[in-house]
């Protein structure tokens, strides 16, 4: 069985992180560990958490693991607590690393042109680092603006989202896709919304229906789905629809929801329907 190592917080409440991965991953079929780099009470989109951060405990663990003989066929990153977690994701990658280990990061700091509550600005410094070890970065459009050192685009066209995928290439990741990107047809309001990628000689893009509802965490499934995709032998187009279909879906299915929450999507929802797709 594959195995994939995630390094990512947990929280409680809130469905992102490592509550969104390890069961997305396992439904893959792929054995999910999850290094978690803090735990907090609910992710930090509601206006009050705890956290108590995980950085000591991180090299510990990644220490044991390594003395264990563990070894793993990717390396996940998503939301690292402090900049410090960052300089450990690169340790964790560097000495984890095989010839085919796959390394996926998912640059987690932003969105809609803000930093998230407790992201400071040499994170974005750092992260850069950590994206040109990448075989597959994930980044939004403020995410790739951040990592660019590029004023935020409001409202980016097709052109603007390829040569932003062509600057992060060259910053040294393998591959870049950008999430979130939306593609509006003229007499359409609800338009489309999906990702674009760029592998370095081609651009390749896959979208799915808008719905009007912006949801905590759609990031983190859409990372988790491509990185079980990926790791399944999937090649990176492939995995790019799938994880855009799959995130329509638990969006859609969160929309027809009366009983919604602000703070989270219904992936359980379609999991185990969908579970093929990541496959
Ligand atoms: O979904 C990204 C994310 C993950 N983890 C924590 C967060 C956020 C976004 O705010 O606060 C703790």
């Amino acid at each position: 069985m594959k195995r994939i190592a995630t390094i990512q917080d947990f929280s409680c409440v809130g469905r992102c992180s490592l509550s969104v991965a390890v069961p997305i991953i396992s439904a893959a079929g792929i054995e999910c560990c999850g290094i978690p780099t803090a735990v907090l009470s609910n992710h930090t989109g509601f206006p009050t958490f705890y956290k108590k951060d995980l950085t000591d405990e991180l090299f510990c663990i990644s220490d044991k693991l390594s003395e264990c003989g563990i070894t793993f066929d990717a390396v996940y990153t998503g939301y690292l607590a402090s900049a410090p977690q960052v300089d450990f994701a690169e340790e964790f990658i560097k000495k984890f690393r095989q010839k085919n280990t796959l390394v996926i990061v998912d640059p987690v700091m932003a969105d809609d042109g803000e930093l998230y509550s407790q992201i400071t600005p040499d994170y974005a410094e750092k992260m850069r680092q950590l994206c040109a070890l990448a075989d597959v970065i994930t980044p939004n459009i403020t995410e790739a603006c951040l990592l660019l050192g590029e004023d935020y685009i409001e409202n980016p066209n097709e052109g603007d989202i390829c040569t932003l995928l062509e600057k992060l290439v060259k910053t040294g990741a393998k591959n870049a896709l950008i999430t979130g990107v939306e593609q509006f047809e003229q007499f359409d309001k609800n338009g489309k919304i999906g990702a674009i990628a760029f592998d370095g000689a081609e651009f390749f893009g896959y979208f799915t229906e808008k719905i009007p509802l912006r949801c905590m965490g759609t990031g983190d499934i859409f990372a988790s789905a491509l990185t079980a995709c990926l790791v399944n032998g999937n090649p990176l187009k492939t995995a790019l629809q799938r994880a855009v279909t799959f995130v329509g879906k638990a969006v859609d299915c969160t929309y027809s929801d009366p009983e919604r929450r602000f703070y989270g999507v219904n992936f359980e929802s379609v999991l185990a329907n969908s579970a093929e797709l990541l496959k």
